[in-house]
């Protein structure tokens, strides 16, 4: 009504299909449009900045032109859609990355260069994405870039955070947070879409449908609106372009403007500040729950809208409700978008007028959920009384859920109570609680975990009586993976140059089983040289990183070590500082010519902890304390330096993991459920120091034991040792002791604030089984010293391994859920273009 009707223009159209040429003067012209039109700059006042701002947005034009195309192509043909609910997406950058897959990197270094600017300097004016705290909003990043790479038609949906993943200050050796105020400027990689947009209910009552008693009215009269931002997200080698469409909270229809007449300016915008806030911040929290009653808002609006979008495009096909599973896959990454089930089970039943057993059987065929940790204090929960009152229909679907699930299972297993308890999705504790992956479980067709051993963990213990109800087919694993565009060949050119003048062309980076003829150049003698330099290379470009971001010096020709994740006690950071006090402790007991013998090493950590996890951050104080001491002792030198690096990101690590020769992936076993920064640092030609945990297992079954360091007690044991610790004293080693002795003596400061560090190991039962695996750890540290010194093997180890990573990409990953979960296969636009 009052549009005009849609282009009946031939011209028109074919202007729109036709590729903008790719010649240096239309990406000139193009620049320049943007600088002056734009920007309203003249290239005179052009800083590095604003050719940052001018270029992306001509970048961005290509990829909205091929994002329009896509999606008209997907809609033609009727495809099948993927939809990855996900509240992160850690997506870092996008100008290098999106270069490199329009394959214009080349071009417009040369644009840029004619005027006076290097691409490298241009690309470090961007600021990182960071909607996500670590692995599972980074997994989400790489899935959604394999879809496009792999023409599957697959939108990312989640929320556009005001304010991403804070900022990390270290301020005296301590944590301190700053807000990340990312769309500060100007955001080229994002496209508002005022038109999209849907309003969003909470609190109220209900009516009951006289004459279906299941179905209800639910009136309120506080709706929030959602709209939607798009992030295009291009494919590699393929003109494919997917899109991740992310909800802001739109506040102008919350003004009050007869407050505001009465001269209560507070009031007249008390409704917009508490719009707002449900998109303001992401919850910085990594494998833990905290239970807020605004993060289970934020959840709410994030399912309610994505749920109203995927459902009013498939009503544009005009086929029956019923039919969505035909047209639509939605995978839950983890339990934070699962009120999408009883989202979707509202619309169908209130709205769209199903009965029950049809919108069940709609919904089940829908959705897929992933699970990524057994930690018991990152299982979502949510008190049925503030379920009840924020969301009292969404309420009553669970209960009606249950109710027939607990009655299905009545059936079948008659009189056992003990088993109705343990599987219903209430809790019936002192407050009766939600248990959020019970009804992600019972809402979704297929389970999984996301590396074999956490599959087999998840079957033997959270859904150890489902899989008994429900099958065992339902429950599977999807072993991760990560993308090899932005973790190889973004981040380490070098290396990537190598590799494509080893396979022949640029084939390998949509495609790794192409390493495995790297396999072939591991007795080259120029191959290995080249791949040495490259690291080497790497490594120098590290450390004038950490010279610019910390002021310390370090030098290339060390072993570089790095341990880089979120700071956690189960990931034992602490545990790798006790071993760094303890070599220092060796060193400082040792002569100087002792010494001048010793390997030298560049322990490098980085990560953020959670706000309010105390014992985190105090390791942190406790790194950068033993750094101070370390660096700054001459008599140690550049035998041991200890690095913190500050405000770790996606940016930071795509400099931090090409350059590391050992990283350590050492979780207590059976605590992490997959991992995948190991996946990165390996396929960057390191090695990993790790716990038999998560996918180190695959990686090394893939790399062979000769190319990997294991150590530490094995999951089934952890149990055993776990309850012998709690009735007995921890007994640490003499090289944990000495380390413990150290930092008691005042060594690295005042003891008394790191005492509680020593006392969760020694009085606190050691959870986390430092006392067992610390002797393991030192002695798998000087097995990879002695390999280190064997400088060739090394180099070898290193090529075997990239040329055994195949199985890590996650366009490997995405194929497997596209076959066995979504199924749905590839519809590629146009020709590919590799
Ligand atoms: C798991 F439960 C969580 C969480 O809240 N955040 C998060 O990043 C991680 N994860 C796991 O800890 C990793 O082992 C795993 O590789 C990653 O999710 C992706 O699956």
């Amino acid at each position: 009504q009052g549009k005009t009707p849609a282009c009946e223009d031939n011209e028109f159209r074919a202007y729109s299909h036709s590729e903008i040429a790719r010649d240096a003067a239309t990406i000139k012209n193009s620049v320049v449009m943007h600088l002056t039109t734009t920007f309203l700059r003249t290239p005179d006042s052009m800083d590095s900045g604003h050719a940052y701002l001018a270029s992306a947005f001509s970048v961005r034009d290509r990829l909205l032109q091929r994002w329009n195309l896509t999606n008209e192509y997907h809609s033609n043909i009727g495809a099948k859609t993927i939809y990855y609910m996900s509240l992160e997406f850690l997506v870092g950058r996008t100008f290098d990355n999106a270069l490199l897959a329009l394959q214009l990197r080349d071009e417009y270094a040369g644009v840029l260069g004619d005027v006076g600017f290097r691409l490298e300097d241009i690309i470090d004016e961007e600021r990182d994405a960071a909607l996500g705290n670590g692995g599972l909003g980074r997994l989400a990043a790489c899935y959604v870039d394999s879809m496009a790479s792999s023409n599957y038609p697959g939108w990312g949906y989640g929320l556009r955070y005001r304010y991403g993943m804070f900022q990390q200050q270290i301020i005296n050796g301590y944590q301190v947070e700053a807000p990340d105020c990312w769309l500060d400027s100007p955001n080229p990689w994002e496209f508002p879409r005022a038109d999209v947009t849907y309003p969003v209910k909470f609190y109220g009552h209900l009516v009951r449908d006289p004459e279906v008693s299941y179905r209800y009215k639910w009136e309120s009269n506080v709706v929030y609106d959602a709209m939607a931002f798009d992030m295009p997200v291009p494919g590699y080698g393929t003109e494919n372009v997917g899109n991740i469409r992310l909800w802001s909270c739109k506040t102008n229809g919350l003004f009050d403007l007869n407050k505001f007449n009465a001269g209560d300016y507070q009031g007249a915008t008390g409704g917009q500040v508490a719009a707002q806030i449900l998109t303001d911040v992401l919850y910085p929290n990594d494998n833990t729950n905290e239970g807020k009653e605004l993060r289970l808002r934020q959840e709410f609006l994030f399912c309610s809208a994505t749920l109203q979008d995927i459902i009013a495009r498939f009503k544009k096909t005009g086929k029956p409700m019923t039919q969505l599973p035909e047209l639509a896959a939605i995978q839950l990454n983890d339990t934070h978008p699962t009120l999408g089930i009883p989202e979707l089970m509202r619309i169908l039943i209130d709205e769209e007028g199903l009965s029950w057993d049809e919108a069940w059987d709609t919904t089940t065929k829908t959705f897929a959920f992933t699970n990524h940790t057994v930690l018991p204090e990152a299982m979502e929960k949510w008190p049925v009384p503030m379920m009840d009152k924020i969301l009292p229909r969404h309420m009553g679907i669970i209960y009606d859920i249950n109710l027939f699930f607990l009655q299905s299972v009545e059936e079948r297993f008659p009189k056992d109570r003990e088993l109705l308890r343990n599987i219903s999705i209430i809790e019936e504790s002192n407050s009766q609680q939600v248990r959020m992956a019970y009804l992600a479980c019972v809402g979704s067709h297929k389970v999984n975990g996301v590396a074999a051993i956490h599959s087999d963990i998840i079957k033997q213990t959270i859904f150890k009586d489902f899989v008994r109800i429900q099958g065992e087919d339902k429950f599977i694993n999807k072993t991760n993976g990560v993308s090899p565009r932005r973790w190889v060949n973004e981040c380490n050119p070098d290396m990537s140059r190598l590799i494509t003048e080893a396979v022949g062309d640029r084939s390998w980076i949509n495609d790794l089983t192409k390493l495995k003829v790297l396999e072939s150049k591991v007795d080259d003698k120029e191959f290995r040289q080249s791949w040495w330099e490259a690291k080497q290379k790497n490594k120098a470009r590290l450390a004038e990183y950490i010279l610019a971001t910390t002021g310390i010096n370090v030098s290339p020709d060390a072993l570089f070590d790095v341990q880089v994740k979120r700071i956690h006690e189960y990931k034992r950071q602490l545990m790798n500082i006790l071993g760094v006090i303890y070599r220092y402790h060796r060193l400082k007991q040792m002569s100087a010519a002792e010494r001048t013998k010793e390997l030298h090493r560049v322990v490098v950590f980085a990560g953020k902890a959670a706000a309010g996890y105390w014992v985190a951050k105090q390791v942190i104080k406790l790194i950068n304390s033993v750094a101070e001491v370390v660096n700054s002792d001459e008599e140690i030198g550049d035998v041991l330096k200890v690095v913190f690096i500050p405000d770790y990101s996606v940016t930071a690590a795509e400099y931090i993991i090409p350059a590391s020769d050992i990283s350590q992936h050492i979780s207590t076993a059976g605590t992490e459920a997959s991992g995948t920064s190991n996946m990165k640092f390996v396929l960057n030609g390191g090695i990993i120091l790790g716990t038999v945990d998560g996918a180190n297992i695959e990686i090394g079954e893939e790399v062979g034991e000769e190319q990997i360091f294991f150590f530490g007690c094995l999951a089934h044991e952890v149990d055993e040792f776990r309850h012998y610790l709690r009735f007995h004293q921890p007994k640490p080693d003499e090289a944990l002791q000495a380390a413990f002795d150290m930092i008691q003596s005042n060594t690295f400061g005042d003891a008394h604030i790191f005492q509680p560090l020593i006392d969760a190991v020694l009085c606190g039962g050691d959870v986390y089984l430092l006392t067992v695996d610390f002797p393991s750890y030192v002695e798998a540290h000087k097995a990879v010293e002695a390999a280190y010194r064997q400088h060739d093997d090394w180099v070898t180890k290193s090529i075997l391994s990239v040329s055994r990573m195949a199985k890590f990409s996650s366009d490997r990953a995405v194929q497997e859920y596209a076959e066995e979960i979504w199924n749905i296969e590839p519809a590629p636009v146009g020709k590919s273009t590799v």
